[in-house]
């Protein structure tokens, strides 16, 4: 080959790796202007698919879950319930503890007995627990101080806690343990559970029947919730966002329907036909919210005898327990409200709301040793999974402190 041909050979050579490089460059550059104007396009807030999965998952609110006002919630297709960090009754009842027995174990610096007495017996009468309970409990810490000439504060607790015990077992040990609700209602071989929930305005009704509603739909069972407070317009509203919260936490089988028909102003007609429907339609359960009253009242007491009567007349048993929801705050009126409408209904069990941050949690104690009926469920919060079973030797080692 000569010279001449091998530099022509080297020029064209060099020619086409310059070609191929200016390609390679055009390339490179188109395709960062389509890169470029893509995530233009994001940014400027366009709804792109490729987006979505990058937002957060909206948690379920209530107007997002199918419902049906009086036809019947649809079941949810959303089935979990935000799980958070939740009080327990423990952590709930330190006020009361330190309210109680805090104050039981100040009084104990004091060098001579009688004034330690005296100072017990105050601490007592000023702890919401109705005079007959205080009474106990004092005979206790007076025997234990004149017993011993050493008398201690553990001597005192643990006589204290025996005593409490004892008040407490004969009336609660048939639940005792038990932690889901449905357990707590005996769900007849045949039809549905009744259960009619009473109380004055405000103890937390119709917060209490939303919790219970989705313990029991989340085990499968289904529940038919009647509006029963025909009296404030906006009770049927707040028990339907109730229910929709319930019915989001309902799994499986489980459903929850809401029975509230419009322009019935009587709560009895309201029961009746809610346990025809909930016979007919094979629910498990009916609850049944009622408009709150004082026990005071004696119409509006005569009334709800009248709407435990008529659900007798579809189920015989109808309803098969009647609880009374109280909260733990009122103290000695809710030991008032309880024997009252125990006279005027009969009751079978108590909710005890807001024992989160209440002083007064030894009301409990009270309503069981005077009344004899047990506490049920306790209320620790405002959140749709703030509902308790109540377990009687977890709530005495709570107010007397855990050392
Ligand atoms: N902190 C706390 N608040 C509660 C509890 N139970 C109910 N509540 C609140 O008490 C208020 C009244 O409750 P509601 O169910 O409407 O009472 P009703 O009139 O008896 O039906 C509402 O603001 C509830 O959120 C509880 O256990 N703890
Ligand atoms: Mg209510």
């Amino acid at each position: 080959m000569s010279e001449a041909h091998s530099n022509q050979m080297l020029f064209l050579l060099g020619f086409i790796g310059l070609l191929f490089l200016v390609v390679i460059v055009v390339i490179a550059l188109s395709q960062s202007k389509k890169r470029k104007s893509k995530s233009e396009l994001k940014s400027e807030g366009s709804v792109s698919p490729a987006r979505l999965p990058e937002a957060p998952e909206p948690l379920p609110t209530s107007s997002s879950i199918p419902t049906a006002v009086v036809a019947g919630v649809a079941k949810s297709e959303t089935v979990s319930v935000a799980v958070e960090a939740e009080p327990n009754l423990h952590q709930a009842l330190r006020k009361t503890e330190e309210n109680f027995f805090g104050r039981i174990r100040r009084a104990f610096s004091q060098a001579d007995k009688k004034a330690v007495l005296e100072e017990v017996e105050e601490v007592l009468y000023t702890s919401d627990l109705g005079p007959t309970t205080v009474q106990k409990l004092l005979d206790t810490v007076e025997s234990e101080l004149s017993g011993s000439e050493m008398a201690k504060i553990d001597t005192v607790k643990s006589s204290l806690r025996r005593t409490m015990l004892e008040i407490l077992e004969p009336v609660q040990s048939a639940d005792h343990g038990k932690v889901k609700v449905a357990e707590l209602l005996k769900k007849p071989e045949s039809g549905p559970f009744v259960l009619m929930v009473v109380g004055v305005n405000g103890a937390g009704k119709t917060t209490s029947i939303g919790k219970i509603t989705a313990q029991l739909a989340s085990q499968n069972y289904r529940v038919l919730v009647a509006a029963g407070d025909t009296f404030r317009a906006a009770a049927g509203g707040q028990l339907k966002t109730w229910t929709d919260r319930a019915s989001n936490a309902s799994s499986g089988e489980g459903a929850v329907e809401i029975y509230w028909p419009e322009n019935t102003k009587d709560p009895s007609a309201v029961a009746f036909d809610a346990v025809t429907k909930a016979k007919s339609q094979g629910f498990d359960f009916v609850i049944l919210d009622t408009a709150g009253r004082l026990h005071t009242q004696a119409h509006l007491m005569d009334e709800l005898k009248k709407v435990k009567r008529v659900m007798a007349k579809v189920i015989e048993s109808a309803p098969h327990e009647t609880w009374i929801v109280l909260d733990a705050n009122s103290g000695q009126n809710a030991l008032m409200q309880a024997k009252e409408f125990h006279q005027a209904l009969g009751l079978n069990g108590v909710v005890l709301t807001k024992m989160d941050g209440t002083a007064k949690g030894g009301v409990a104690l009270g309503v069981v040793d005077q009344i004899g009926i047990p506490v049920k469920l306790v209320g620790i919060g405002e959140k749709i999974n703030h509902l308790k079973t109540f377990d009687y030797s977890e709530y005495v080692d709570s107010i007397l402190g855990h050392e």
